[in-house]
């Protein structure tokens, strides 16, 4: 079977995993999944007990979850390096380096923002503490991001690959939290150009709106949630 990938909507970080299946142009599936609704349900939690997106469905029909271990399983399968390096040289230490810096300190560096956001109870002293809190965390992850930038038209060299994919979803929440203008970091500011006219990006960001979309042919369609999860649920 293809992998069927699970993306949350709105704003997820999976947007960039959807570009990469692209890129690397096997045959895969597409599950939506509505994270303010069905990714809190119990039954998500047969595919991931953490109720969080990615998911991929395995080839093998297991569910693996975490952007980091998708991103791997992508990896050891791009026999033909369409998005990652030849293992051991120093292009894939690199990119590895930045997928990390990315997935980690600074995704993370958003939490209070989101935190915030979507506190049930409103609280506007812990709010107002917890943006100013999350908006200098993401301002100083920004700044490191910038210096970690080459000259390169992409994160590692001249196409983009995994490092960009974990870099699309997320670089587009600095709006979306209205923290600053990205014209505040020139290199990062140019690369986000370069993604947003990638046709790859361009179709990630119409399938996470809804629209109906011509990929590059290697999306055979979607699958309803329910289904994914009656059949590969535990
Ligand atoms: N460590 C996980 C984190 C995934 C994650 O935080 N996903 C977000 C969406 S981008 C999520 O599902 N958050 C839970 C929520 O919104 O309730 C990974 O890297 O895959």
């Amino acid at each position: 079977m293809e992998p069927i990938l699970l993306y949350g909507h709105p704003e997820g970080s999976s947007l960039g995993l959807i570009a990469a299946l692209e890129w690397l142009g096997r045959p895969y599936r597409l599950c939506r999944v509505d994270m303010l609704g069905q990714m809190r349900r119990p039954d998500y939690g047969r595919l991931n007990g953490r109720h969080e997106t990615p998911v991929l469905i395995t080839d093998a029909g297991r569910a693996l979850t975490e952007t980091m271990a998708i991103a791997s399983w992508l990896e050891a399968r791009d026999d033909e390096r369409r998005i990652s390096f030849e293992p051991l040289t120093p292009q894939a230490d690199r990119m590895h380096q930045l997928m990390a810096f990315v997935n980690t300190g600074f995704t993370a560096a958003f939490a209070p923002l989101w935190a915030a956001m979507e506190m049930k109870d409103p609280d506007p002293d812990y709010q107002a503490a917890l943006r100013r809190f999350g908006r200098k965390q993401v301002i100083a992850r920004h700044d490191r991001l910038e210096m970690m930038i080459g000259d390169e038209a992409w994160l590692v060299g001249e196409r983009p690959t995994l490092a960009d994919a974990f870099l699309v979803g997320v670089a587009r929440w600095l709006e979306f939290h209205e923290v600053a203008d990205v014209s505040r970091w020139p290199r990062l500011a140019a690369l986000r150009r370069n993604l947003q006219a990638d046709a790859a990006v361009v179709y990630a960001m119409a399938v996470e709106r809804g629209e109906a979309a011509a990929g590059g042919g290697a999306c055979i369609g979607h699958i309803a949630l329910e289904d994914v999860i009656a059949r590969f649920g535990r």
